[in-house]
């Protein structure tokens, strides 16, 4: 299939928080190379986004912070679309889902299918609060999970154990925000028939999409292989699209629903304002000469490969994606980034600590980027990645070729002598970097793209380090003439290589070369870009080294989010705790089975390699024992416990643990916060005396 155009979409971020480094390495810096590498191989692209008002969250944060919803997300949605900006993300259009236009788009493809009787209706009993008048959504509702009884667990998970729950199954369910306990109640909403569209699905994925990206083909493939279900397109809430059907009041689109129609509203609102430049919104829709890619992080692929492409087959007029390049997680320090637990790098705040240094963090999270694995974002691979390639060997090389052009030939481009058998050399070298380059982005292949510019620079680095022309320029100024020419051709090249990666910088060496702008893409490989004589712009550094105190300082900050975030979830605990239901009736007899003594702690130490491990050394009264206890984590130093008198259980059979024999158990008491205490006598007694 040939294509005439391409339409790059990339997910609307939901406008209920800051946009984190996250976000940039899931889905906007991959999306963003693919459509200024595009647009410079001179294709007509379109690149479009905008903020994700609806849905709950937006409503929780509001409520939280006393104000309207349509504050929060006009506060985010501002602050969101500067932040993309600033990182030179290039989208032709980045609108939001509470324009007009998308109300009335969203809210017409509803009524169309509505209309064609492609929705089933159905009505279900949903947990209620009677005091608010609100229908809860799993995450809005909490109570005691079924399995280990903690209080706190969700109507989708409990966090505790980690098992998979429905609201149903929850004891006590209760309204997370308010605490009310809540009632059944029968609603009515309408569902998209996916079980309808499972065949074609499986036709049109599994058969024709092969080349997708392996997680998500295999994530499509899993989905289609459980079966596909009737999924709702609606809620009852009265943040969102309301349901345009006679009886629907205090219903609204699912999130879900509308949220990818917003990728059509937007490009008709930049064809309907710009006509002239983007021709018609439907060409771009509805002609199958244009190329759908949708960019998404790994959470959105169900939504973007089963749910909106159903829609668009139920909606009859629209192209499907032709691909959509699913980045996994990007983690921060070896945790999950979190905007609940602050545990991230805004956006923002980065700009703030690392003033346009915007290049350095595209390019690292293009290094790092988790294209078929999660991986993780670390300050010190930040700092390496920036002193030891892009200052090292990128910004290293260019610097030389330009100072000593500016010291040697007063800052014109030097005429290029005879070549020997090394610049031919060299020259063949970098000629093949445009085809490999087109081959790794035209498969979404960013990471190896961008090391195979950088393998460029690598070239021009070694070339002068071989040449030496800063000697040669003493006795051979015809030699060092050549090596500057031929050096400054690989700067120009690297100027186009870097541009979908690195635009700002690729900007500023453009302008330091005097390169023309009419020097594009296909001009990559070529030797002759600038021409002799041409006047250099004035020279700086492309990039600057970063101290170890700078990146301490980003390392002091975790830390401290990191305690607040553990003092936070103990006062949570504390807050919330209860006891655990006391067990079943036990006999005096039972008890008696289990032998529990008193000794006297002699040595206490850390297990080499556990970080929850004590071995202690106890004086039993008998011949002295050894006993392991998982109690590491709430004696930090484990020298507070020698000399104290403990409870054990001497009977239980000896158990090898980290190659050391444990004989018997340590008795502790379990805090609200997690902590193990162990227990005691009130005054001492001798060791081995029997507890009862
Ligand atoms: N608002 C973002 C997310 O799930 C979601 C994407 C919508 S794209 C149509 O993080
Ligand atoms: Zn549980």
């Amino acid at each position: 299939m040939s294509y005439n155009r391409t339409l790059i979409t990339a997910a609307l971020p939901y406008a209920n928080g800051p946009v984190h480094i996250g976000h940039l390495a899931g889905v906007y810096v991959p999306a963003d190379i693919y459509a200024r590498y595009l647009r410079l191989k001179g294709q007509e692209v379109l690149f479009v986004c905008g903020s994700d008002e609806h849905g709950v969250p937006v409503t929780i944060r509001a409520r939280k912070e006393g104000i309207t919803t349509q504050q929060v997300v006009d506060r985010y949605h501002e602050l969101i679309k500067r932040s993309f900006a600033d990182f030179g993300i290039s989208f032709d259009i980045y609108s939001r889902t509470t324009s007009a236009i998308h109300h009335k788009l969203a809210s017409d493809y509803f009524r169309k299918l509505y209309d064609e009787g492609k929705f089933i209706e159905q009505t279900t009993e949903q947990f209620y609060d009677p005091e608010t008048g609100h229908f809860l959504t799993d995450r809005n509702i909490r109570g005691e999970c079924p399995h280990c009884h903690s209080l706190g667990a969700y109507g989708d998970q409990c966090e505790k154990c980690g098992s998979t729950l429905s609201p149903e199954e929850l004891i006590n369910p209760y309204n997370a925000e308010t605490g009310n306990p809540l009632v059944k109640k029968p609603t009515s909403h309408w569902y998209l028939p996916l079980d309808q569209y499972q065949q074609w699905l499986e036709q049109w994925i599994l058969e024709q999409h092969k080349e997708w990206r392996p997680n998500v083909y295999g994530q499509c493939k899993s989905w289609l292989d459980g079966g596909l279900r009737p999924r709702a397109v609606t809620r009852d809430l009265d943040w969102g699209i309301p349901v345009p059907v006679e009886g629907a009041e205090g219903k609204v689109l699912y999130v879900w629903f509308d949220a990818p129609i917003g990728y059509i509203s937007n490009t008709k609102e930049l064809c309907d304002a710009q006509p002239e430049k983007y021709g018609n919104w439907e060409t771009w829709w509805k002609d199958p000469s244009t190329r759908l890619i949708h960019f998404i992080g790994k959470d959105n692929i169900v939504f973007h490969c089963i749910v909106f492409p159903a829609m668009l087959k139920a909606e009859g007029s629209f192209i499907l994606p032709d691909n959509v390049p699913s980045n996994e997680f990007l983690n921060l320090e070896g945790d999950k980034i979190s905007t609940s637990r602050n545990w991230a790098v805004w956006l923002n705040e980065y700009l703030d600590d690392f003033p346009s240094k915007q290049d350095v963090l595209r390019y690292v999270l293009t290094a790092n980027a988790p294209e078929t694995k999660d991986n993780d974002f670390t300050w010190a691979d930040f700092q390496a990645r920036n002193n030891n390639e892009l200052v090292a060997i990128y910004g290293n090389f260019v610097n030389r070729a330009l100072v000593l052009t500016g010291k040697y030939f007063d800052g014109k481009v030097p005429a290029c002598g005879e070549l020997n058998d090394y610049d031919h050399q060299t020259i063949e070298e970098f000629k093949n970097v445009k085809a490999t380059l087109e081959d790794l982005l035209n498969n979404f292949r960013f990471r190896d793209a961008q090391k195979e510019a950088m393998n460029l620079a690598r070239i021009g680095n070694k070339y002068l380090a071989d040449t030496e022309p800063w000697k040669l320029a003493k006795t051979d100024m015809q030699r060092t003439a050549t090596i500057l020419n031929l050096s400054l051709q690989i700067a120009a090249n690297l100027a186009i290589a870097f541009e979908p990666f690195l635009p700002f910088s690729s900007e500023k060496l453009k302008t330091m070369l005097g390169l023309s702008d009419s020097i594009g893409w296909e001009d990559l490989g070529r030797v002759d870009l600038l021409p002799a004589e041409a006047k250099l712009g004035e020279v700086s550094l492309l990039f600057e080294k970063i101290e170890d105190t700078v990146i301490q300082e980003q390392l002091d900050k975790l830390a401290r989010i990191k305690a607040e975030n553990e003092a936070a979830a103990k006062a949570e605990a504390l807050k919330n705790w209860q006891p655990v239901p006391v067990k079943a009736p036990t006999t005096i007899d039972d008890f008696d089975k289990a032998d529990i003594r008193v000794a006297t702690v002699l040595e206490c130490t850390n297990v080499k390699k556990s970080d929850r491990l004590l071995q202690l050394k106890l004086d039993d009264g008998m011949d002295g024992r050894t006993i392991l206890s998982g109690i590491a984590q709430s004696y930090p130093d484990p020298s507070v416990l020698i000399g104290k008198q403990v409870l054990y259980i001497a009977n239980f059979p000896p158990r090898k643990m980290m190659g050391i024999e444990s004989q018997g158990m340590i008795l502790s008491a379990v805090d609200a916060d997690g902590r193990l205490v162990v227990t005691t006598v009130t005054s001492p007694v001798r060791p081995g005396a029997q507890v009862g």
